[in-house]
Order: C-alpha cells, then structure tokens, then sequence
C-alpha cells in the first residue's frame, strides 16, 4: 500500500517532517494483519525519505538484530541492532528488549488490549508490545508523536488503552447537494470529503490519508453519511452499497471501520413494505435481509445510525411503538453480524407554539429515554447530544446520560462549529468537551461523564477544503476530540502542544517557543471568549435562524423550535424550576437538582437557562446580569481583536499560504464579534433601560 500524501491537502498532524526520528533510524516491525502491514509501510515510507531501515525478522539471538532489508538502506546497513521494535506481544521470537518488556509486564495482569499496547525503553531500544494489529498501528503514531524524545533515556513501562471502545465520527454529508443545507450539513469546509457530484469521489486518496490522520488522534469509527437521511442516500443501504464498500476499504487498512445512517422507513422508501412499524415480521425480515447484504458486502461493518421521530425524520411514533422497539428492531438485524444500532436521543417536538409555556425542549430527551432505560438490546448505542439542547457554546450537561444505567450510551459533540464560529472564528473547543467529559452528575461521590459514557461521537469539521476544516486552527479540534476520546482525562493545553508540534513541527522552525506561545495564547481561552461576545450566561439560540451564524437575538423567539430566551423590560431567562417552571432541574440527582433550582446557588455561566431573572439580579461573581452582559461583550471582542494582532506577529514562523487564510478569517472573526457585541449590548439596552456603568458605546 502506498502511504496517502494527496497533494492537494494540507499534511495537518502528519507531515513527513513529523516522521523523521523514525525514518531515520532502523524499525522491526513484528506480527501479520492488515494494520500491521499498514504500520510497516508507514515506516519504509519514512525511512525511504530519511535513510532509516525498515527490518522485518527478529533474529532468535538476545542482540535484537535483525535481518531482512529495508526500503531506505541497503542490505548491510540494514543489519545490527534496532532502534525501534514494535511488536504484537504474541510474537514467538522477540529481539532481547522486546522480551525483557514482555517478561516484565508479565507480571501486570490486566490485558493490554486488541488496541492497546506498552511502551517503554530498554538500553539503546524502544519499544512498543501491542495487544494486537490496532495497537501495533497507534503505537506507532504514538512514537511519531513523541519525536526525539521517544529515542532518549531510559523508560518504565507505559501502558495504554483507550478509555472508550468506540471513538467516532459522524459525518453529516450528502451525496447532492442539498437545497438549503449544501452538501455538508452544517458543514463549514467545502464539499463532501466521500462524496462528489452526485456519487463517491473517484479518486479516494484523499479518503485514506483522512482515515491515516483519523488513526493518529485514535479514531475507529465514522459514519459516511448524513443523519437527516434525504432521498439518494437512503440507497446506500441497498442499491448504492457498493459505494459504502468502497469508502470502507480506504478506511480499513487504518482501523476505522464503517457505519451508516439509515432512514427507519427504510423498508417503505427501499423495500416497497406498506409500513415500518418495528414488530411487523415482514419488516424485521426485510431489515434482516438488508443487512445480511451490507455484511456480504462489508464485513466489518460498523452499524446503523438512526435519527427517527425528529426533525421530520420517521421513527416508531408513527406505529405508536417505542424508541425501545425501534432501536432494537435494527439491533436484532445487525447481532448477528456483530454491528451496533447508534439511536439518537434528539428527539423533541420541533413544531411547539411559541405561546405554549409548558412544553420544554430541554426536558425532551429524558422525558421520551429515561423511562425506557433497561429496555434497549445490549447492541443498541444511545446517542446522546452532550447537552439537552443543540451545542449551544453553554449548555448544562444532559441528564439522559445518568439516567440510562442499564443502557449503553454515546455522547455526542459537535466538533463542526455550527454554533461556535462555523469554522471563521478560533474556538478550541476541549476545553469545553473536558467540562462536559469532568461533570459528575451525582457530585463527587459518582462517577463523571467519562466514565458513564460508553463511547464518544462527534460530528466532523472535515470537508474537502485544502486545510480539511477550512479554518487551519480548526484542525485542532478534530485532533483533540480523538486524544480525548481515546483518553478524556488529557489536558486540552498538552493536546494543543501535541498538535501544535506535531502540525507546525516547531522544532524545524524559527522559533519554537514563540510559535506555542502565541497559538496559546490564541486557542486556549478561545471558546470563552467566543461565549463572552456571543451569548451571555447560558441563554444561548440568538443566532440568525436557519445558517445560524452570526446575531438575531430575537430570531428563534417566535419560531416552532422551542428554542426562547423571554427577554422582556424587566429580565432574561428561561424559568426551568420545579417550583415555577418546566420542572426540567428535577431531571437531575442530587446535589444538582438543588443547585440548578436555586437562582442564588446555579452556576453564573448556567443562570439563564435555569432562571428568569431581573436584569439587577446580582450573580455570584458580584455584579448584575446586565453589566455582566455589556462587560463580557465588551471585553470579548476585545479579545478577538488582540487575537487578530497576536497571528499579526507570526509571519515569519508560520507558511504563507496558511497565514494569510487564517489572517483573512481572524478579520470575519473580528467583523463578527463587533456585530454580536453591538447587537446584544444594544438590543438589553434598549430592553431594560439600564445603562452601563462605564458609559461605553451602545447604540
Ligand atoms: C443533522 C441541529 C442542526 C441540524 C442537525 C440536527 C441533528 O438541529 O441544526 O442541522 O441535523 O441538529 O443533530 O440532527
């Protein structure tokens, strides 16, 4: 296999300078499967670019030498002892320090793991023992991580495995384009990297080297197709099948298997059945005979992943069946092939009169899952949203996900900026994922979402764009949401460095510290300062409807989506109290259910979408809301203005081409945050007649 460098995107994370400890140094590679032949032609691709060797038989002496040749060297520099080993643990002969860590970690009883593996250095070799083929792969990526620093002293043992089985990314794209949405829903970097005029992209490349950086952040499942499932798409499935079987095997050789978005009337729209209902013997039998056709034609396929009853999209409703009987009707289809079922939890009533004060949309998805918890098969993934509403840039963590102890479950994040800066502004989103992954729904005495998760799924930022994220500081997004899926306690500083060295390879150039430096102090806080210039204190939805970029504060506010703020003369805020509201903080355990009740006790940045408050009510932090608004619109377009100046100075550290399209987008950026800060500022304002305290400009 040739290791996929499209030259017509960006290298991101992978650019071959980021091989170059491995490439110039001798690497045994040791073991058999597809992603063990990926991993060895990463490395005689490296080291055919920098002069290392790729050697490929331990011999049985303790040396650790090796025979066989390399692709960079010849025959008799290719001999002697490896620098690098990267073995499956089962091997039978392994080069002395291969064994020596074997024998070690014998004592270690806990299993490395299909995609796990040890890492450590003993004398002069480094080496990585990996539970199987998938660990041998990130083991690899592992050490190009590293660089240098994996060839330098001596190391213990390091053990890693992901924390989540499945780590995922949906794909929101359309084979057309769509009337409204375009070709990527909420897609912010140009078309569809699968898909293209009307079918899949001729020339793959591009697909595979998507699937190799995809494997170097740990990602091992994606989703080729748009959940709102449209009409050409609902036959991948059948007819268009070979289309999915093509994009599965550039994804295969690194490790990332393949799932679907299928539409739940299916069996009507393909099948010509009368219905869909899911207790119908002949829709479960033509679910059955759908799916045995996708193994046949993809056998490690992934699964189904399904949005029904929402958004327009049909589900069980329909037949007056559950969620419960809808999910495990695909499940029971895909078990025997060993396929899961991803079944969303977005499921609310998109079509709410404006008028109507009982109905809330936060409280939707547990109202229609919670009672249904215990119900859904062992192969049914309940996919939920990471907050109750629509990743708002602030939102409380859903209380679905504590509520399904007997139920698998998937959280769900957006890595496509849809309501974060659409990929114009800089918003680096772990830090806010780390708050979602870190929150301990029953207090510290219960586990955090991290733990209560089965998996994570994130829609992608990724399209066709020569940067792949149209925004090049958007890729660092993409990266971290797989580091983090692979192991959520990871730092969001640590994971920019990783991606910092590794994408910008600062040690090549100029000035290394001044390049972290600055991208630092760019990214880190970036997502509170997109919060501060936008929406204020978790009321979120003041987007311009339908693109939603950019303000309307009052543009959802008579719409059908259940999305208000009820800002009126005299406060803000959304009453979801048991006392006096929608009852939407009984969801939560103890404590939260008593904090989010309290308007002096709930989270400042929470206060809105649990409260309506007058806007001279005094948060915890000391002033009132309406000076808390003007100040963090003021001063958040501050900061995008110092981020803008901060890139200025980078010009000679960063290439051209990629400075120049991110100076173009920190001006939008800027353009932006003015508009949203004078639209708020102005708009509360001229609502409660207060001025500020400071006497800025408001309009
Ligand atoms: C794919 C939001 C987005 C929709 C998206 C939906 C979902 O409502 O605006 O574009 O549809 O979420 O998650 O299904």
């Amino acid at each position: 296999m040739t290791v996929p460098e499209p030259t017509s995107a960006h290298a991101a994370w992978l650019p071959a300078e980021a091989f170059r400890p491995i490439g110039a140094r001798r690497t045994l590679v040791l073991g058999d499967g597809l992603l063990v032949e990926t991993a060895r032609d990463e490395v005689a691709h490296a080291c055919a670019r920098f002069g290392g060797s790729l050697l490929r038989r331990a011999d049985d002496r303790a040396s650790g030498q090796a025979s066989d040749r390399a692709s960079g060297r010849t025959g008799d520099q290719a001999g002697g002892q490896a620098d690098l080993v990267l073995a499956l643990a089962t091997e039978a002969h392994l080069p002395a320090a291969a064994q020596a860590v074997r024998e070690e970690s014998g004592q270690d009883e806990r299993p490395i793991g299909a995609e796990g593996f040890l890492l450590a250095r003993r004398g002069e070799v480094t080496v990585v023992l990996a539970g199987g083929p998938a660990g041998l792969l990130y083991g690899l990526f592992h050490v190009v991580r590293l660089g240098e620093a994996a060839f330098g002293g001596p190391r213990p043992v390091e053990r890693h495995r992901p924390a989540l089985r499945r780590r995922m990314l949906d794909h929101w794209d359309n084979i057309d384009t769509h009337p409204v949405m375009g070709q990527v829903e909420r897609g912010y970097a140009g078309g569809s990297v699968f898909w293209q005029d009307g079918g899949p992209r001729g020339d793959l490349t591009r697909v595979r080297a998507y699937a190799r950086l995809l494997a170097a952040a740990g990602v091992n499942a994606i989703t080729v197709n748009n959940v709102n499932v449209h009409a050409t798409e609902a036959h991948l499935l059948t007819d268009r099948l070979g289309d999915v079987a093509a994009i599965a095997a550039e994804l295969r050789p690194y490790g990332i298997r393949t799932h679907l978005s299928v539409n739940f009337a299916a069996p009507i729209v393909l099948g010509a059945l009368a219905c869909a209902d899911p207790l119908d013997e002949d829709v479960r039998a033509w679910w059955a005979a759908a799916t045995a056709r996708v193994y046949d034609a993809i056998p490690d396929f992934g699964g189904y992943v399904v949005k029904a009853d929402s958004e327009g999209q049909p589900g069980p409703f329909a037949y007056g069946r559950s969620h419960a009987e809808g999910a495990n009707l695909l499940a029971d289809a895909l078990a025997p092939f060993g396929g899961v079922v991803h079944w969303r939890a977005f499921v609310y009533d998109h079509r709410q009169d404006w008028r109507d004060r009982s109905t809330d949309r936060a409280r939707a998805a547990y109202d229609h899952f919670a009672p249904l918890d215990g119900q859904f098969r062992a192969n049914a993934i309940l996919q939920v949203k990471h907050g109750p509403m629509d990743f708002q840039v602030r939102e409380p963590v859903s209380p679905v996900i504590a509520a399904m102890p007997r139920t698998r479950v998937a959280v769900e994040l957006q890595v496509t900026q849809e309501y974060t800066g659409q990929q114009r502004h800089v918003c680096y989103l772990p830090p806010m994922w780390r708050e979602v992954l870190d929150f301990e729904p029953r207090g510290p005495e219960g586990p955090a979402v991290a733990g209560l998760a089965d998996e994570l799924v994130a829609v992608s930022n990724v399209g066709d764009d020569f940067y792949w994220t149209g925004h090049p500081l958007a890729q660092a997004n993409l990266y971290a949401f797989g580091r983090l899926a692979w192991d959520p306690r990871l730092d969001p500083a640590a994971l920019l460095d990783e991606w910092i060295d590794l994408t910008f390879t600062p040690a090549a150039a100029g000035d290394p510290e001044r390049l972290r430096g600055t991208l630092h102090a760019m990214m880190d806080g970036s997502w509170l300062t997109y919060e501060r210039y936008t929406a204020p204190l978790g009321v979120g939805f003041m987007v311009r409807p339908g693109h939603h970029y950019g303000p309307d504060v009052d543009g959802y506010e008579y719409t059908p989506w259940g999305t208000y703020h009820f800002a009126d003369r005299d406060g803000v805020g959304v009453d979801r109290t048991r006392a006096t509201g929608t009852g939407f903080t009984g969801q939560y355990p103890e404590p939260w259910s008593r904090v989010y009740e309290s308007a002096e006790e709930c989270p400042d940045e929470l206060l809105l979408f649990f409260h309506h408050v007058p806007y001279q009510h005094v948060l915890r932090g000391g002033t009132s809301v309406i000076q808390h608004i003007y100040d963090t619109h003021f001063a958040g377009a501050d900061q995008a203005a110092e981020t803008r100046l901060l890139w200025q100075k980078l010009t000679d550290l960063v290439d051209p081409e990629l400075h120049a399209r991110v100076a173009e987008l920190l001006d939008e950026q800027l353009r932006s945050a003015e508009e949203w800060r004078d639209q708020i500022n102005t708009y509360f304002s001229r609502k409660s007649g207060v001025p500020d305290a400071h006497g800025r400009r408001i309009y």
